[in-house]
């Protein structure tokens, strides 16, 4: 047994010294002391022994297995080193291997929204705020829309059910347009009034490429001591030569808003065809680009603002409906989409 356990250790010393890797040094291990290895198989041999002999037997058996453990942690150790040695002077070309940088802009609506502002902003208007969620009186009523009338058709309107939130009884409805700062421009300052709002309407809409259940509209309010219909057609003309060119001509054709009267549809000549008639404009060769029109002296009365002394304008667009115009964007919905793709294309 003395002569086993000594082979043992020669044996596995020189494995050790020869060992050059970690892996083949924990492989030595587990030869030695893993579940089957020579440590393991010499000790179910003690059995066998007499009393004298495991005197001199066990003593020794534990030497040599310390001995053997201390050799594989020196050689570690020494393997430890020389990979951390080799390491320090290793080098890593990463070119051909850099990570891309990815920079993010301003969303394309955002931007077109911002430029908007900065337009009407040099014209001496402040923006304001409205609730998204407002009252069917300041979306509506006030607005020259009693209830029941045939008006409301126009706009889809997500009214809110407010029975369990012990809310007044008021009717709560998701805004459908900015004209709802209307009532808040008129109330909230000082004449003459200069104030634009930008910002998300709701309506209850079939979906398609030119129609979405939330998107932006812009809207100014404008009055003054005789602001006039010559007023909002400069006003108009002045934007959309910022946003499309000298070259736009504009004009104005009369359309139905019961919040202003006369009340007019802001067409552009058709960019694409010039005039001539294509599918964009379907054939009629003018886009409509805005609604606006002379403020009601209903509206401005329930403003506190007296219409025998004071005119007003009212002029708003949907800003994703001009972009897809100004940019050439097929669906309304990629504003909204996430789409990387489509947002590189700025
Ligand atoms: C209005 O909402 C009026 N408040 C505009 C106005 C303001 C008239 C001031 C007079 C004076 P209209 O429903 O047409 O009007 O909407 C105005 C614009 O909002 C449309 O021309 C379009 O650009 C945009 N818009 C309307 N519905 C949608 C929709 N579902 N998806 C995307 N854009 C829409």
């Amino acid at each position: 047994m003395e002569e086993k356990i000594s082979q043992i250790k020669k044996e596995y010393l020189h494995k050790i010294q020869k060992a050059s890797t970690l892996e083949q040094l924990d492989e030595i291990f587990i030869g030695l002391f893993g579940k089957n290895g020579e440590v393991d198989q010499l000790s179910r041999q003690f059995s066998t022994l007499s009393k004298d002999e495991l005197k001199i037997v066990g003593p020794l058996f534990n030497q040599i297995k310390q001995e053997l453990e201390q050799a594989i942690g020196n050689r570690r150790q020494v393997i430890k080193e020389e990979i951390y040695k080799s390491l320090e002077n290793e080098t890593f070309d990463i070119k051909g291997n850099e990570i891309k940088k990815r920079t993010g802009h301003m969303h394309p609506l955002t931007a077109f929204e911002e430029e908007t502002a900065k337009i009407f902003n040099k014209l001496g208007f402040v923006q304001i705020d409205a609730p998204l969620i407002d009252t069917d009186y300041n979306n509506f009523e006030v607005l020259n829309i009693p209830e029941n009338h045939p008006a409301r058709d126009l706009w889809d309107t997500l009214y809110l059910d407010t029975t369990n939130y012990q809310l007044p009884t008021t009717k709560l409805l998701l805004r459908t347009h900015t004209s709802n700062s209307q009532i808040r421009a008129l109330k909230s300052s000082k004449l003459p009034i200069r104030l634009m709002n930008i910002g998300r309407c709701f309506r209850y809409e079939n979906l398609d490429a030119r129609h979405e259940h939330t998107f932006e509209q812009f809207e100014i309010v404008y009055v003054d001591h005789g602001v006039s219909m010559a007023n909002l057609q400069y006003l108009s003309e002045y934007f959309l030569k910022a946003i499309f060119g000298s070259d736009i001509k504009v004009r104005l054709k009369p359309k139905y808003y019961p919040f202003v009267e006369p009340g007019v549809g802001v067409d552009g000549l058709c960019i694409f065809c010039k005039g001539k008639g294509c599918k964009v404009c379907g054939g009629i060769g003018w886009l409509e680009l805005a609604g606006a029109g002379m403020i009601h002296p209903n509206v401005l009365k329930a403003g506190g603002v007296d219409p025998n002394e004071y005119s007003g304008i009212a002029w708003g667009f949907g800003p994703a409906r001009m972009a897809m115009i100004k940019y050439g964007i097929e669906d309304i919905r990629l504003f909204n989409s996430g789409d990387l793709k489509f947002l590189e294309r700025f």
